[in-house]
């Protein structure tokens, strides 16, 4: 199994770039550009990565992304990452970057995108790994900071596909952002958002109503509501599934508890991604083998993953006959 696992052809649609900060990166980038973290050994900042729920581990997230600074540690931040797709066989990924974590302390947009898009580009030429980048609103923040990036974001259209909605979802729901979302579709962003991880079912429903979304980030929580569920398997509306992710943040408490290979056979468009893997355990081929591990599943079932992630992504018809 574990074999085929890691032969399996994957793509992934849901990791946030500043999610795959390791540690030992982590230490290099702090003396690189002299900031202090407090944290004396790698071993340390693991011993750190225990969260009870969402906030606790955004607290350690946000803290880390601050030895971050230079066009140089974003594209190196990423360059890791899709050697790491390399690694797992991820032939594409859409990855997500949140702007105002890095300008809301003095880093500037073009800097921040501007690395990742040159690290992207060579992961395409040197590595064939294709990608598309989506650029994520705090909603923790308020709408003024939102519109205030999505006005930064226009020179880049080029380089960003979608906008999506994360940080905390209790207290934040998607209502707050609906007119942020409404222009960014009429300047032609597709859009996500991060629905039913810690929140409500309610907040699916929300997100697709108000948001106009393509697919739901997480959206675990849609069994607590059954005519929910039957829409998102009538509408093939796609739920990008982070099962280590889950487990860390205690949505379930094991993974023999998740719900993803039921939505699976309940005929709702899972996929399996591993969200912010230098915090969570791993990467795309733990996050699989976490699944089969505690969930008996056969081949066809586990390909479908797969499948499902090539119907659920950004590509073009044409690129999805490739990756099939
Ligand atoms: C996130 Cl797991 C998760 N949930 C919400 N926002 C996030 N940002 C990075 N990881
Ligand atoms: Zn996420």
């Amino acid at each position: 199994m574990k074999e085929f696992i890691q032969s399996l052809p994957k793509v992934e649609l849901h990791l946030h770039l500043e999610g795959t900060l390791e540690p030992e990166l982590m230490f290099e980038l702090a003396k690189r550009n002299h900031i202090d973290i407090p944290f004396n050994s790698i071993a340390e900042v693991r011993g750190a990565y225990s969260f009870h729920n969402l906030q606790s581990f955004l607290d350690i997230y946000f803290q880390g992304a601050n030895v971050l600074i230079n066009e140089q540690d974003f594209f190196d931040l990423t360059w890791a990452y899709l050697l790491r797709c390399q690694d797992d066989n991820v032939l594409h990924t859409e990855v997500f970057f949140d702007p105002q974590t890095h300008t809301e302390r003095g880093i500037s947009f073009e800097t921040v995108i501007n690395g990742i898009h040159r690290a992207l580009v060579q992961g395409t030429t040197e590595l064939g790994i294709s990608s598309k980048l989506i650029m994520c609103f705090l909603r923790h923040l308020d709408e003024e900071s939102a519109f205030k990036t999505l006005q930064q974001a226009q020179r880049h259209q080029d380089k960003i596909v979608a906008v999506g909605l994360d940080s905390s979802e209790i207290g934040h729901p998607p209502a707050k952002f609906e007119r942020v979302f409404k222009q960014a579709i009429n300047l032609g962003f597709l859009t996500v958002a991060h629905a039913g991880e810690e929140g409500e079912a309610s907040n699916i429903s929300e997100a697709l109503n108000l948001l106009k979304i393509s697919r739901i980030d997480h959206g675990v929580r849609c069994s607590e509501d059954e005519e929910l569920v039957k829409q998102l398997v009538r509408e093939r509306i796609p739920l990008t599934v982070c099962p280590l992710s889950n487990i860390k943040l205690k949505v379930f408490d094991s993974m023999e508890q998740h719900n993803i290979v039921d939505l699976l056979r309940r005929g709702v468009c899972v996929t399996i991604n591993s969200d912010d893997p230098a915090y969570f355990g791993g990467y795309m081929v733990n996050n699989f083998l976490a699944v089969v591990n505690a969930h008996p599943i056969n081949k066809a079932e586990i390909a479908q993953f797969t499948f499902n992630a090539i119907e659920a992504s950004f590509v073009n018809k044409h690129e999805k006959e490739r990756l099939r």
